[in-house]
């Protein structure tokens, strides 16, 4: 703890802010008023940090990335820059000196989600770490007012509802409306010719006001404070004056309204490209108003513009921000006025893309016809990148018609984003060694044979900040008493803990922790589903967005597999399980959302076999998010990373599991093949086919999964059990759908490695009935989770894509 904190002072303001907010003393206001009362007394002690660290930047004109992306997934706040403040505890006390309980106070937040899932994490990740390294960054994304949606169960099925996270107001944020730019969308373009040069000007347009609104990013004990900044959307003006006296009502709203829903809500599809009129203006809304941001303070410090590359780098969070590459040469071109060969050689290098998918349906294609008549000028410079671009293509090789086809940014009537953010970037990277490889000599291979140069990895990470030393207290302070607490800022120091992992009594404290963690879950469980679940049981958890090729499917299948078993074959036995599964479906994937009521009515019937005594439990968390996700990770024995082999880029709660001692059931798909090759693979439990397989099956037409309906008696077992009642009694065909996917093409393997993962699951069960064994197993998991840290892998990005320096901030008081 930093030796600045004055407890005594922070408990005046925090009641002195509760009266200036609500005009009430502290004993009569609400938790949600004393969360804000807390919160502003915090925000307090990060502004000064949050001046000294610009001063800083802007003192040494320092090279700064903007890390643009349409979702930063934040989730709460209080307790992440508590603890990056190295102020947690001293709060703690305060709060407990005045009556209330921080963590009930925490639970007071609601969770900012302007994100899907692991792409949107991901960029929290990095901002944590980006801050705590000292490396000057901005987060720029959107301000939706509604977030990723909240999630109920009502009678097995989803159901949505709004996240309206900021009807209590935002206590950490800062309007910043001098910053404010204008975005323009539609009309045509007029070319005038001014002295020989022709100048191009849009025209009849609508446009909008973009205002930037700041969040603190603080990093860990260094007084770094860094910015994401997510942009609203005002009319240019408020009313229209002019047309109101006209009587052109609908005219003078015209402008308010198409504000109003640029930045109305997140798109829920998480890998699913939709094609979306509302989403391309969400993209160019933020982007322009980013990028011309970005320009106007780069222009403050610099007078050449031809030094952009030298002070920022645009680092574009898969293709869904590719416009800036275009937006970018219109600002060189049309404001700076320079020619296309210098606004080309800058831009190419100044942005940077990563890719996180290859999955086909989340490939963005925008019809021409939807992309020029929203954005005509930017249109125009993408018809441009793609003259030469293709041009470049047929001069390196001459007739190959392929090469066109296969790598051209305009095609078929669509602008493919993925080709633009190759041809417009200086570094493409995939986000795990098997995804990256499986970009360079497939996905994007002939990208990657014209400029090999161009590709890397850079496998994700997560913070350890927020995903052990918040998420996981007991642990946190048990690592710290055996090995100091350098992992906090350096986590590669967690292999100093194998030392210990033969030590019966670090095991029964490690394990104990996590019993007391299950405890924890178990009462959240009781709490919202009303289950009781026993904390002795084996803990076998999988939690991230719903998608088929996650393979949630194949985790239900097993566990009516398990419940056959247990209810037929009188020498089977098996240690008590609970599985537990926490997913949000895309509102409009009819399919997930049907896995969703298969997960809840399986858990109805086998919850309540008495038969089978509590051998197994079925639990579907409801609305999982980041704040839950903390108190679901430390609880996990299992970790089921079980996605169809080279479908999963990399995935990243995987490590969150890792790093507090759950062991991987999974297949070598993304970055599960890393923590194997960290872990041993004897310290994982590997199924299934590799990428390499399932990659050449398809590359066949796929395989038949008949083959396996008629010779797999176990299989065929619980195939008819979703067509015969079963699980649906009142509506024995609900779930056909399941049943014909599974036996017509099955694309995503789920028969083919069906006896795989039930052979795994039951190394698993061996293995935990093994206490010391298990023991060694998960503290060893913990122990080799150092890579695996986003510090690790924005160190990589920061030397090898950004040649970013670190800044020192020093608070003089
Ligand atoms: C696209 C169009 C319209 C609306 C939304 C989208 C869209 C949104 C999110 C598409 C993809 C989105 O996210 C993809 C994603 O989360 N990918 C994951 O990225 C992680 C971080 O790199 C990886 O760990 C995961 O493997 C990868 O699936």
């Amino acid at each position: 703890m930093l030796a600045d904190f004055d407890k005594e002072g922070f408990k005046k303001e925090v009641i002195t802010n509760v009266k200036t907010l609500f005009r009430k003393p502290i004993e009569e206001a609400t938790p949600q008023q004393v969360f804000q009362a807390v919160s502003y007394a915090v925000k307090d002690d990060i502004i000064d940090r949050w001046i000294a660290t610009h001063k800083e930047y802007e003192k040494k004109n320092v090279k700064t990335v903007y890390y643009l992306s349409m979702e930063f997934l934040m989730g709460r706040a209080l307790g992440n820059n508590l603890i990056n403040l190295t102020y947690y505890d001293a709060v703690k006390e305060a709060l407990d000196e005045l009556g209330f309980d921080l963590n009930f106070i925490e639970d007071q937040e609601p969770d900012a989600a302007l994100g899907n899932g692991g792409l949107g994490r991901l960029a929290a990740c990095f901002l944590d770490s980006l801050a705590t390294l000292g490396y000057p960054a901005y987060g720029c994304g959107i301000r939706y007012k509604y977030g990723m949606f909240k999630q109920g169960i009502k009678d097995g099925y989803q159901v949505e509802m709004p996240d309206d996270w900021l009807k209590d107001g935002n206590p950490f944020e800062v309007k910043r409306s001098e910053y404010a730019v204008e975005v323009k969308f539609g009309g045509y373009v007029r070319v005038e010719n001014k002295n020989g040069r022709n100048y191009f000007i849009q025209d009849g347009y609508q446009s909008v006001r973009a205002v930037p609104y700041d969040l603190p990013v603080i990093g860990y004990g260094n007084n770094v404070v860094n910015t994401l900044r997510i942009w609203d959307a005002e009319a240019i003006q408020e009313f229209c004056l002019d047309s109101f006296d006209k009587g052109e009502y609908e005219k003078a709203v015209e402008q308010q309204n198409l504000a109003k829903t640029i930045v109305e809500v997140l798109y829920p599809n998480d890998n699913h490209y939709a094609g979306k009129e509302l989403r391309l203006r969400q993209q160019y809304f933020f982007i322009s108003a980013s990028v011309q941001r970005a320009i106007l303070k780069f222009k403050e410090l610099n007078k050449d513009i031809h030094k952009l590359p030298e002070k920022v780098t645009f680092q574009m969070n898969d293709t869904h921000p590719t416009v800036a590459v275009a937006e970018l040469m219109r600002i060189l071109m049309d404001e700076e006025g320079l020619e296309w060969d210098d606004a080309w050689d800058i831009t190419t290098r100044t942005c940077a893309y990563t890719n996180h998918t290859i999955m086909a349906e989340a490939l963005e294609k925008w019809p021409i016809e939807l992309f020029s008549r929203l954005l005509p000028r930017i249109y125009q410079i993408v018809e441009e990148i793609n003259r030469r671009f293709v041009l470049k293509i047929q001069e390196m090789y001459p007739g190959n018609q392929d090469k066109v086809k296969n790598m051209a940014v305009l095609y078929d009537g669509q602008v493919k984003m993925a080709h633009l953010a190759i041809a417009g970037s200086y570094s493409v990277n995939g986000v795990a060694a098997l995804h990256t490889k499986i970009l360079e000599e497939r996905e994007l291979k002939d990208f990657y044979e014209m400029r090999p140069e161009q590709f890397n990895n850079k496998t994700n990470g997560i913070t350890q900040r927020r995903f052990l030393l918040h998420a996981n207290p007991l642990l946190a302070n048990w690592i710290t008493d055996k090995i100091g607490d350098e992992w906090i800022t350096n986590l590669s120091h967690l292999k100093k803990l194998k030392v210990y992992v033969n030590d019966e009594k670090c095991q029964h404290e490690f394990m104990n922790i996590k019993y007391q963690n299950k405890i924890r879950l178990a009462k959240y469980i009781k709490e919202h589903n009303n289950v009781d679940v026993d904390p002795r049981s084996i803990f076998d958890v999988q939690v991230k967005r719903l998608h088929e090729y996650k393979r949630q499917l194949l985790n239900i299948l097993h566990v009516m597999h398990l419940y056959n078993r247990l209810k037929t074959e009188p020498e089977f036995d098996m240690y008590p399980r609970t599985f537990i599964f926490g997913a949000k479906a895309s509102a409009g994937y009819k399919r997930a959302k049907l896995i969703i009521k298969l997960i809840n009515s399986v858990a109805d019937v086998v919850n309540n076999d008495a038969s089978i005594e509590g051998k197994i439990k079925v639990v579907f968390i409801e609305n999982y998010r980041v704040s839950n996700a903390e108190i679901i990770f430390a609880a996990a024995d299992v970790s089921e990373q079980i996605s169809t082999a080279s479908r999963e880029a990399s995935g990243t709660g995987n490590m969150k599991f890792m790093l507090n001692g759950a062991p991987t059931l999974g297949t070598m798909d993304g970055a599960n093949v890393e923590i194997v090759e960290e872990v041993g693979i004897e310290n994982a439990f590997i199924f299934g086919l590799s990428a390499e397989e399932v990659m050449k099956y398809e590359r066949e037409g796929g395989y038949n999964p008949m083959d396996i309906y008629n010779n797999n008696q176990a299989v065929r077992r619980v195939l008819t059990q979703l067509i015969d009642g079963t699980y649906a009694s009142d509506d024995p065909d609900r779930f056909r759908d399941l049943y014909d996917s599974l036996t017509k093409e099955d694309v995503y393997f789920i028969l083919k490695d069906f006896d795989s993962y039930a052979e795994a699951q039951q190394k698993v069960d061996k293995a935990y009935q093994d206490e010391k064994g298990w023991a060694k197993m998960a503290m060893l998991n913990t122990a080799c989770a150092g890579k695996f840290s986003s510090d690790r892998t924005i160190e990589e990005y920061a030397k090898e894509i950004w040649k970013l320096k670190k800044v020192k901030v020093s608070l003089d008081k």
